[in-house]
């Protein structure tokens, strides 16, 4: 069951400048920031919210770390803008199969290691109306070390 957005996955080509608009407009403030080799990119999460799953909802600001990553390669093509929409689960296995079942793509075999622990993966954008769509599973909040 998906109870929260998790995140929206914005992609941005300069991390700092955009963390500062989001800062001085807005008031958001950095609450993580990590390099993801794995994914291709430097990323800070931005709390907007807790939800009432006992999770929380982010703005996930994404700069590419290598222009032939998903960002790099998105970022050439569109320009700055939102790249992708995160839902949030305790089960991202059981969604992930769930979703497969029902003939979406799901782009990886097992969930990957997304931002401060999570588990992550994708499903493609072709099969969800041209939204890329990404499932999280939180890291247990004892194992969270933003
Ligand atoms: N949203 C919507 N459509 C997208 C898209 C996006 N973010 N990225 C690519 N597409 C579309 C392209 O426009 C293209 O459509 P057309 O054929 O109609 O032109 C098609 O999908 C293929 O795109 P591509 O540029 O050839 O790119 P690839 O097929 O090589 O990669 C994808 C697309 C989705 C498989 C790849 O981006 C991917 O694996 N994404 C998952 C990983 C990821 O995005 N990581 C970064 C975020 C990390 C995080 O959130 O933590
Ligand atoms: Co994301």
């Amino acid at each position: 069951m998906l109870t929260r957005i998790d995140h929206i996955g914005i992609a941005c080509f300069d991390l700092d400048k955009t963390v500062e608009f989001y800062r001085a407009t807005y008031g958001f403030e950095v609450f993580h920031t990590e390099v993801n080799e794995e994914q291709g990119v430097r990323e800070a999460m931005l709390k907007i919210n807790e939800t009432s799953d006992g999770g929380a909802s982010y703005l996930q600001l994404l700069e590419p770390t290598r222009e032939d990553s998903a960002v790099g390669k998105w970022l050439a093509k569109n320009g700055e803008g939102v790249h992708h929409i995160a839902f949030g689960t305790a089960d991202v296995d059981g969604v992930a199969a769930d979703v497969r079942s029902k003939g979406v793509r799901v782009l990886y075999d097992e969930p990957r290691r997304g931002s401060m622990g999570s588990r992550i993966t994708f499903l493609h954008p072709k099969d969800c109306h041209g939204v890329l769509t990404e499932l999280v599973t939180a890291a247990a909040p004892e194992a969270t070390d933003h």
